[in-house]
């Protein structure tokens, strides 16, 4: 079995997750509202390090400035109480009916006016707080048809959004780096910026991209059908992974919120892997739902179930790379090979043209006959998710 979370493992959940009160688009609440300051207490004698939040989560929709201001002070003192941290902090633009057709591309302009300027203040709260990363996620930006929305435009307004955010940041000169939480659908019929990859390309259009990435939620990957491990691997790659939302998903459906692994739990086994492994050293941050079913002590318990399933799937995957039997599968697949440049060094495209061992005196015919030996790679990678 393995030891409980420690502070060093940077554990972090959202003030929406634990106290989530259940309601659905069929059903009433079932649980009674949960108190930030106990949220924070629980959390971190559960092990917890940080705890994030919308800025509603923490101060209702149209809260008086002296109301804002108790709410916040008895979240600080819970804080400095327990030692939680606040590595990340949102906006909601979805809750409000007045965000019905969007925030940052609504098609009314005075709703987007609104809309940066309620980010703005929550940013300033954030920094406040300490957090590192802001992250946006445009759950209302789309539509259910396409006659309502022109796509170019709304791009254009998000770029111009997301770029006066940016920009009022490093104005400010606060330590926060935006991250965009990508999802295909739901609450809206269709959502902009639907996937990892869309985002990553939208970001490259913006002025101030170097302080803008990522914040990619497992459910929301795969409710699009896609990979959510190679999803990860390009935004690590392009140094964009900022944040990560982890959670479990069973394929295209409804965003379950799903404890973390409770879903496509191989594919969990190789995230952990690649976050261990692959130079994330944010949080593991968890945005996940307890359970409708569930009373208070079950939310305690899902919350501590996601924690424990990450920390069961790292010790498999320390213990996969640690098998003398899984480098030599390794080599026996080539994986290492892939690591080398398919060109020498200096080598150029006439280089290439001109080396017949790489053309014409090249035998397809033998190296298509070889193996990958990817069946044996992959049933030991099983096997120690399995614990076996
Ligand atoms: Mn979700």
């Amino acid at each position: 079995m393995v030891e409980g979370p420690v502070r060093e493992d940077k554990f972090s959940f959202g003030l929406w997750t634990v106290g989530w009160r259940a309601a659905d688009p069929f059903g009433d609440p079932t649980r009674p509202a949960l108190d930030a300051v106990e949220a924070v207490r629980r959390l971190a004698e559960l092990g917890a390090w940080g705890v994030t939040f919308h800025d509603d989560d923490l101060i209702p929709f149209g809260s008086t400035e002296s109301e804002r201001e108790r709410r916040i002070a008895r979240f600080s003192d819970a804080l400095a109480e327990t030692g939680l941290v606040v590595p990340m902090a949102t906006t909601n633009l979805f809750g409000h009916p007045v965000f019905k057709d969007g925030a940052l591309t609504s098609n009314d302009r005075d709703v987007r006016r609104f809309a940066l300027r309620k980010v703005m203040r929550n940013m300033d709260l954030a920094a406040e707080l300490g957090a590192r990363t802001y992250v946006l996620w445009g759950g209302r930006e789309g539509s259910e048809t396409d006659a309502a929305k022109d796509v170019r435009a709304a791009m254009e307004r998000y770029r111009e959004g997301i770029d006066t955010l940016a920009r009022y940041v490093t104005e400010q000169g606060y330590d926060l780096r935006l991250a965009l939480e990508p999802k295909p659908n739901e609450p809206r019929g269709d959502i902009l910026l639907p996937t990892i990859g869309h985002a990553l390309a939208f970001i490259s259009t913006l002025e101030h991209h170097e302080i803008v990435g990522v914040n990619p939620e497992v459910g929301h990957e795969q409710m699009a059908g896609l990979n959510f491990v190679h999803g990860i691997g390009q935004a690590l790659w392009q140094g964009k992974l900022f944040h990560i939302d982890l959670n479990g998903q069973h394929g295209p459906r409804y965003d379950q919120d799903l404890v973390f692994g409770h879903g496509d739990v191989l594919s969990a086994f190789f995230l952990v892997d690649l976050l261990e492994n692959g130079g994330y050293d944010g949080p593991r941050h968890f945005d996940f739902k307890p359970p409708r079913t569930e009373d208070i002590e079950g939310v305690w318990a899902s919350a501590e179930a996601n924690m424990r399933s990450y920390l069961l799937l790292r010790e498999r995957a320390r213990r996969f790379r640690a098998d003398p039997r899984v480098t030599e599968a390794l080599a026996a697949s080539r994986v290492p090979e892939l690591a080398r440049p398919t060109l020498a060094e200096g080598e150029t495209p006439a280089d290439l043209r001109a080396d017949r061992d790489s053309y014409e005196d090249f035998d397809a015919e033998s190296a298509a006959r070889r193996g990958y030996a990817y069946a044996q790679l992959s049933q030991l990678a099983f096997e120690h998710l399995l614990g076996d």
